[in-house]
């Protein structure tokens, strides 16, 4: 058994074992301990949905929706809108001035997902009855990763335009 007394090299396998231990303790330092060991793209997202309101709808049982969700993590996913006061609500991107209904809307990781007028927008269809200013209307948001997330949409006045700036 001489070979036993060969010079002790690492063999191809510990070495891969120690690149991937430096990896790892790479990534925990660049996502501040969270649970994902992978890059930041897996990070877990952090949301945070501000600015929603509703214009009060004029007629009809219909009416738009806005708001805007912030994530300081990973990438996550809008993958549906519901709520009790409407029977389909379903989200719209404006292209060309068009509508076009969307499936889902991606929410980038640091990054953040914007539904304002002449844009993105949810819109509710065969509403219960006709929201009114000072009315709310809560809405449940559905990501692929964060679950779902409840929204009070406060019901603005029908020419209601959000403050812009910081
Ligand atoms: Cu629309």
């Amino acid at each position: 058994m001489t070979r036993r007394f060969r010079p002790s090299r690492p063999s191809r396998r510990s070495l891969a074992v120690v690149a991937g231990a430096a990896v790892t303790a790479l990534a925990l330092t660049g996502c501040g301990g969270s649970e994902d060991s992978g890059p930041s793209a897996s990070a877990k997202p952090e949301l945070k949905v501000s600015g929603a309101y509703m214009p009060a709808p004029l007629s009809g049982d219909m009416a738009t929706g806005f708001f805007t969700v912030t994530n300081s993590g990973g990438a996550d996913t809008l993958t549906s809108v519901s709520s009790d006061a409407a029977a389909d609500v379903t989200m719209h991107e404006t292209k060309d001035g068009a509508m076009v209904e969307e499936d889902f809307f991606a929410v980038p990781a640091d990054g953040r997902l914007a539904f304002a007028s002449g844009g993105n927008h949810l819109m509710f269809e065969k509403l219960d009855h006709r929201p009114k200013e000072g009315d709310k209307v809560a809405v449940d948001l559905h990501f692929a990763r964060s679950g779902t997330v409840e929204v009070e949409i406060p019901v603005k006045s029908a020419t209601y335009v959000p403050k812009t700036g910081h």
